[in-house]
């Protein structure tokens, strides 16, 4: 490689305990043992405002937001999350591995409130200001076994407390994402071993890498 390596977003998505976190750490675990320079960051709540905002979004208590105004909320952090940190970051050189971005909010805010789909795309864009995942991968889940697996790591928040029909609709939302961009999203069933999907997510995501 010569001069300056190229930065570049990778994104780990899909429903309720579905092992993001998980294997977006993981992730970043073997982007740094191949020497390269590995940023982990989540959304919402990825900056110190977007903490703010992530508490807004996800507290059971208090005036819940409209669906327009949940949408907004979200692209917030993202405006704020791409400008101060995803974006300079790439800058630099780095690969950013955000746990949730812009397939999230297709997938919740369009198909599980049944937001128009344009208009989330729309605002959506405005939000990323032109930074987009390079690479994306889905952790496909029934949501009921997510739901399980999330209730094991504490009290459910706001949107895991939504109705079983709303997260069947967001994972219908990222297998149409996923149809539709085959080149840019993999798709794993996230019932398998974390070890097994850890190793597929790094070989993938270093031989796209190498090869971009
Ligand atoms: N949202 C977000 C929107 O509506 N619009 C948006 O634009 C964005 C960005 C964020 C919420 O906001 C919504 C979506 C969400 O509702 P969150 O905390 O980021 O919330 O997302 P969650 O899905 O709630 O995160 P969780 O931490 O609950 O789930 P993960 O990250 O998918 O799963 P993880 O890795 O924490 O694992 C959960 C448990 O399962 C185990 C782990 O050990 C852990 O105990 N596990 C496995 N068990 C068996 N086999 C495997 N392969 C396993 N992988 C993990």
């Amino acid at each position: 490689m010569s001069g300056r390596p190229r930065g570049a977003l990778l994104t780990v998505e899909g429903v309720e305990g579905a092992g993001k976190t998980t294997q977006a750490a993981r992730l970043v675990e073997a982007l740094r043992s191949s020497g390269r320079e590995a940023v982990l960051t989540r959304e919402p709540g990825g900056t110190e405002l977007g903490r703010d905002i992530r508490r807004m979004l996800l507290a059971l208590d208090g005036e819940a937001p409209a669906p327009e105004a949940e949408l907004l909320l979200y692209l917030a952090d993202r405006a704020q999350h791409v400008r101060r940190l995803v974006g300079p970051a790439i800058e630099r050189g780095a690969i950013v591995v955000a746990d949730r971005f812009s397939d999230s909010t297709i997938a919740y805010q369009a198909h599980g409130r049944g937001l128009p789909l344009d208009a989330v795309r729309a605002i959506d864009d405005f939000a990323r200001g032109g930074i987009a995942p390079f690479l994306t991968f889905v952790l496909d889940l029934e949501p009921e076994a997510g739901l399980v697996r999330a209730r094991a790591t504490g009290p459910a928040d706001r949107l895991e407390s939504e109705e079983i029909a709303f997260h069947r609709r967001v994972r219908e939302g990222f297998r149409a994402i996923a149809a539709a961009s085959p080149g840019r999203v993999v798709v794993l069933d996230a019932s398998r071993p974390v070890d097994d999907l850890a190793r597929e997510i790094a070989a993938t995501a270093l031989d796209r890498l190498e090869h971009a």
